[in-house]
């Protein structure tokens, strides 16, 4: 039987683009090693289950309970880096920046005040996060939106909020070109935000 296995995709746009915000080195490694990683770990985990496989990896991961114990943590930490990274190169372009538009821009000014507030929210909730995560715009079971951080590859959708965009704060995300200096790697992100398709998302 011909077993469909998990994908590292494409990234919508060249290894440079995001200069000079995110380095071409950066990217690289970023995609073509850890991202790449996660979705080699995930296949060789699941691969002996076969009641696993073809199962997305937002579906492993909303439902681990049912993963066994033995690759329920490579489970966790792999279907997660692969989902969170999926949306990552997503969320970002080279034509990004500015501020969202629509509804969206409505929600996070009811919410945080002003675009400028939420950003402010943003970059501290990224820059506290202790070791490696990620911080998050979320929508919670109420439909408000919280900005939140999670550790390692957790994803907020097992906490049962909606992910609308994140941000990878690992040291492998920025630390070739911001060193220590995380709040400056938050601070030139948003420079190249991809806000149409974080509407989109929002939208859904
Ligand atoms: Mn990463």
């Amino acid at each position: 039987m011909d077993i469909k296995k998990y994908e590292l995709p494409e990234l919508p746009y060249k290894y440079n683009a995001l200069e000079p915000y995110i380095s071409e080195e950066i990217m690289t490694l970023h995609h073509t090693k850890h991202h790449a990683a996660y979705v080699n770990n995930l296949n060789v985990a699941i691969e002996p289950y076969d009641n696993l496989l073809g199962k997305s990896a937002e579906e492993l991961l909303m439902n681990l309970n049912d993963v066994p114990e033995e690759i329920r943590t490579a489970v966790r930490n792999n279907a997660g880096g692969h989902v969170n990274h999926s949306m990552f190169w997503q969320i970002m372009s080279p034509n990004g920046g500015g501020e969202p538009n629509g509804k969206l821009a409505e929600e996070i000014n009811k919410y945080f005040g002003s675009f400028g507030e939420f950003q402010n929210k943003f970059n501290d909730a990224g820059g506290k996060r202790f070791g490696s995560g990620w911080v998050w715009l979320v929508q919670n079971k109420d439909g408000a939106l919280e900005i939140i951080s999670t550790a390692n590859q957790d994803n907020p959708m097992t906490d049962g909020y909606t992910p609308i965009m994140g941000n990878d704060v690992w040291e492998h995300a920025y630390y070739l070109q911001y060193k220590n200096m995380r709040p400056d790697y938050l601070k030139a992100w948003w420079n190249i935000v991809n806000w149409q398709e974080i509407e989109k998302i929002f939208n859904k």
